[in-house]
């Protein structure tokens, strides 16, 4: 049986501050976490098998075609610890190579998580796992039940994106922290990073013709008021995605397309049309920023793999 532990159920209270606060300063905002409730996970899974939206695929074919040399780069019977593992599939297909002694699959959607490891682990018996419910990106604290020799930390997606590059370098650290935990050697990171590349690309990534990204999006306002019993009424909302060059960053917003009024137990907040609630970042790297950032954050002797177009790179990096 593979062992599940829910770190921290946040607070109902500091939920509801943290999304009020957001939603009602002069330019709302919302944590891109609020995504992914049980359907917005299910419609992520589904973006990943859009044309359009290459990360995904990119990432898969770098990880397929260069499978042996990462392992013997990041080295086998490590403790694999994958943040943000969601139906947990990237790292099984790495299981073969990297050989880890035991998986940590952390992520925010619990139920979601629970599923994919409890089926993970009927597939591989002789793999340890531990499954962990929390908010990483509040903190990186992990369970005593996770090893401490040789973590290997695992953040594959570009899911780094979502932070500003301050935060990414303020994150990088803890998981540096986290690998020096009780004095391990041998720790190291596993990463997958989004490249610049030509507008129209990206801004097709994140504004596909199907309307996927754009229901993932719009999920958001439903899972919004189920957390804060609040109004949302989702049709009259449209969904934003483009690249945004000068900050090197995809944007997503949610944008009013009528004047209205949202309503909450003790609160309200008036939008105009084409007010906008902006609800993602994802930043995109070039090569040389991205190990510029790993080697501020301690990381050295980095090893890069990208595709023959260059739109995406997996790194790994050791503790200096
Ligand atoms: C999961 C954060 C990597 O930024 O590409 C996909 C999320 N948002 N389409 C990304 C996302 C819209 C994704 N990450």
């Amino acid at each position: 049986m593979a062992q599940f532990i829910q770190l921290v159920e946040q607070r109902k209270q500091s939920v509801e501050d943290e999304l009020l606060a957001g939603l009602t300063a002069p330019q709302a905002t919302t944590s891109p976490k609020y995504l992914y409730d049980a359907l917005g996970s299910k419609l992520f899974e589904a973006i990943c098998e859009l044309p359009e939206y290459y990360p995904t695929r990119t990432e898969a074919e770098i990880f397929h075609k260069h499978a042996q040399e990462i392992a013997d780069a990041c080295g086998t019977g490590a403790t694999l610890i994958d943040l943000g593992a969601g139906n947990c599939a990237k790292a099984a297909s790495l299981f073969p190579y990297l050989q880890p002694t035991q998986y940590v699959p952390v992520d925010i959607s619990i139920d979601f998580l629970s599923d994919a490891v409890s089926r993970l682990q009927q597939r591989f018996p002789a793999i340890d796992m531990v499954g962990v419910g929390t908010d990483f990106s509040a903190g990186l604290v992990l369970p005593e039940t996770v090893r401490s020799a040789q973590r290997l930390f695992f953040y594959p997606g570009s899911s780094i994106g979502n932070f500003t590059p301050d935060e990414a370098l303020i994150f990088l650290r803890q998981i540096k922290a986290a690998c020096e935990q009780d004095g391990a050697k041998g720790g190291g990171l596993l990463i997958g990073v989004d490249l610049v590349k030509e507008n129209t690309i990206l801004s097709a990534a994140y504004d596909d013709a199907l309307g996927v990204t754009a229901s993932f999006n719009l999920n958001l306002l439903q899972h919004l008021n189920r957390l804060l019993d609040a109004d949302f009424d989702v049709r009259e909302w449209r969904h934003r995605g483009f690249f945004n060059e000068k900050l090197s960053r995809v944007e997503m917003h949610l944008e009013a397309a009528s004047d209205q009024t949202v309503r909450w137990p003790d609160g309200v907040r008036r939008f105009e049309r084409g007010e906008r609630i902006h609800t993602e970042n994802s930043y995109k790297y070039s090569r040389q920023g991205f190990i510029s950032l790993l080697n501020a954050a301690g990381f050295g002797n980095v090893t890069t793999w990208s595709d023959p177009q260059q739109w995406f790179m997996v790194c790994h990096a050791r503790l200096v």
